[in-house]
C-alpha cells in the first residue's frame, strides 16, 4: 500500500517507536477481542466476570471463563503483526505497551514489553499473594492456595483495580519520549491505559492508528490506517527495510 508521505518522513527520522496494543493485534491469532460483533463480551457480560466482586460471589464461574480463554491462548501463536514489531527492533528502539494478557508479544520475542493489564499465564492467592504459574491443567473449579487455603485468581487487572504501578510508570515515561506512537487493535476506551497515546501526543509524538475500523481515538491521530494489524505492520517493516542510505543503512549494519 501507499503510505502518507509525512509518515514516511517520520519513519526515516524516528529513533524510538512505541506500540500501544490491544486485543485486535491477537485477533488474527484466533483470540477473540472483547468488544464488537465477535467480541467475548457479546456472550459474557464484563460486569459479571472481570471484577473482584464477581470473583468472590462466583469464583468457579469466573475461573472457568479464564480457563476457557487460557486454552485458546495456549493453542494460539503470535502472528505476522507481533513478529513485525519484533523485527523493527533491528532499526529502532522499540517499546511495546500492551493491554493484552496473552503474552504473544513475549512469545514473538519483543524485548521491552510493559503489560498494563497483567498476564493470564500467572495466578496468585488473594489472601497471602503467593504466585502460581501455569494453567492448573485446565481445572474448571477454582484452585486453593497451598499455603493458606485462599482462592487463587488470575494475575490480570479487573475493573476498579489499579494497574501494576511499575509497568504503568515506565510505559508513561516511554510515551513521553517516543517519536512515533502506533495504536494497534484497541478500542482505546479503557483508562488509564488509553492515556498512553494521549501522553505521547502531548509530548510531540506522531500518532499512527492501525485498526479495522475507526475508534474513540481516530480523530486525534496524525494518520489512521484502516486494515488488519497482521497485514499493515509487515508492510511498514518492508517499507523501513527499503530505505537506503543515511543513518538507516548504518543501523542495518549495526544490528
Ligand atoms: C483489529 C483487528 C485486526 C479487530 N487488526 N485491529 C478514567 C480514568 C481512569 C479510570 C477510568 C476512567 N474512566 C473510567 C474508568 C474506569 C475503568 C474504565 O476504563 N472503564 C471504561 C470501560 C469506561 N477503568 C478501570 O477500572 C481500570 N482501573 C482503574 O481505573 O483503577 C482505579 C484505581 C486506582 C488506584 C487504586 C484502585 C483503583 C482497570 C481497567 C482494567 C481493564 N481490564 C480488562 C480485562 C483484563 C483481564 C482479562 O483479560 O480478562 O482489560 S477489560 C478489557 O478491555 C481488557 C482489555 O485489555 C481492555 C481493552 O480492550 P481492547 O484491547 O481495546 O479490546 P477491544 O475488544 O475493546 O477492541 C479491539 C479492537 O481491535 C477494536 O477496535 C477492533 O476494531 C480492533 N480489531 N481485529 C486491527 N485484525
Ligand atoms: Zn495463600
Amino acid at each position: 500500500m501507499e503510505f502518507k508521505p509525512d509518515f514516511i518522513e517520520k519513519l526515516k527520522t524516528a529513533k524510538s517507536l512505541l506500540f500501544f496494543t490491544g486485543a485486535g493485534i491477537s485477533a488474527e491469532s484466533g483470540i477473540p477481542t472483547f468488544r464488537g460483533d465477535e467480541g467475548l463480551w457479546k456472550k459474557f457480560k464484563p460486569e459479571e466476570l472481570a471484577n473482584f466482586n464477581a470473583f468472590i460471589s462466583n469464583p468457579d464461574m469466573v475461573w472457568e471463563w479464564y480457563q476457557y480463554r487460557r486454552k485458546i491462548i495456549n493453542e494460539a501463536k503470535p502472528n505476522a503483526g507481533h513478529f513485525a514489531i519484533k523485527e523493527l527492533e533491528n532499526f529502532y528502539d522499540v517499546d511495546v505497551v500492551t493491554q493484552n494478557v496473552d503474552n504473544l508479544h513475549g512469545r514473538a520475542g519483543s524485548k521491552n514489553i510493559y503489560e498494563l493489564h497483567g498476564n493470564i499465564e500467572r495466578n496468585y492467592c488473594i489472601d497471602c499473594k503467593t504466585f502460581y504459574n501455569g494453567n492448573f491443567d485446565f481445572e474448571s473449579k477454582v484452585p486453593k492456595c497451598k499455603n493458606c487455603g485462599g482462592l487463587i485468581r488470575p494475575d490480570v487487572v479487573w475493573f476498579g483495580e489499579a494497574l501494576p504501578p511499575e509497568a504503568f510508570i515506565k510505559a508513561d515515561k516511554k510515551a513521553e519520549q517516543c517519536d512515533i506512537c502506533f495504536i494497534v487493535g484497541t478500542s482505546a476506551i479503557v483508562y488509564p491505559a488509553a492515556y498512553i497515546p494521549i501522553t505521547a501526543k502531548k509530548n510531540g509524538a506522531y500518532l499512527v492508528e492501525i485498526n479495522i475500523q475507526p475508534t474513540e481515538i481516530t480523530n486525534q491521530v496524525d494518520y489512521s490506517i484502516v486494515g488488519k494489524a497482521g497485514e499493515i505492520l509487515p508492510e511498514i517493516l518492508n517499507k523501513v527495510k527499503s530505505f537506503t542510505g543515511g543513518f538507516m543503512a548504518e543501523r542495518k549494519e549495526k544490528n
